[in-house]
C-alpha cells in the first residue's frame, strides 16, 4: 500500500469538477484517505513548489495556484504514486492520453486541473505539508 498527495487546482474547482475528478480515482482503486479544501497563500505555494523556484513559470505558477481554494487528498492504494500520474496524464494536456483527467478537464499546461506527487519520498514531503497525522484516516 502506497499514499501519494493529489491537488485539485484551481482551475478545475471553478469549473465545478470535484466530484468528476474524485470519482476517477475511487473507480481506479484509490481510497481517499484525507481530504480537504484549502485557499493557499502566496507563500504556501512558493514553498510547496520550491523545487520550481529557478524555473521561468514559477511567478506564473505560484500566481495560478493562489488564484481560488484547491482540494487537497491523500490518495491510498496499491501503487497509489504511479497510478495516480497515470490517471492524471502529460503534464501539457494537448500530450495527455485521452480519457485521462488532464485531458478531459485540464486547459493549459498551467491551468492543468490536477497536481499529483511524482515519487514515493516526494509524497511523504507533500503528505506531510498539508496534512497532520490525525487527519488521514
Ligand atoms: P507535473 O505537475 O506534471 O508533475 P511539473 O513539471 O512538476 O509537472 O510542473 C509543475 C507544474 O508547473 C505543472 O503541473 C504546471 O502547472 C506548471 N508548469 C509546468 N511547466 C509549465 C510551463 O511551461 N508553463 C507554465 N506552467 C508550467
Amino acid at each position: 500500500m502506497e499514499q501519494t498527495l493529489s491537488i485539485i487546482k484551481p482551475d478545475a474547482v471553478k469549473k465545478g469538477v470535484i466530484g468528476k475528478i474524485i470519482d476517477r480515482f475511487e473507480s481506479n482503486g484509490l481510497r481517499i484517505a484525507a481530504m480537504k479544501k484549502v485557499q493557499l497563500s502566496e507563500q504556501d505555494a512558493a514553498e510547496f513548489y520550491a523545487v520550481h523556484k529557478e524555473r521561468p513559470f514559477f511567478g506564473e505558477l505560484v500566481e495560478f495556484m493562489t488564484s481560488g481554494p484547491v482540494v487537497v487528498m491523500v490518495l491510498e492504494g496499491e501503487n497509489a504514486v504511479a497510478k495516480n500520474r497515470e490517471l492524471m496524464g502529460a503534464t501539457n494536456p494537448k500530450e495527455a492520453a485521452p480519457g485521462t483527467i488532464r485531458a478531459d478537464f485540464a486547459e493549459s499546461i498551467d491551468a492543468n486541473a490536477v497536481h499529483g506527487s511524482d515519487s514515493l519520498e516526494n509524497a511523504k514531503i507533500e503528505i506531510a505539508f498539508f496534512f497532520a497525522k490525525r487527519e488521514i484516516v
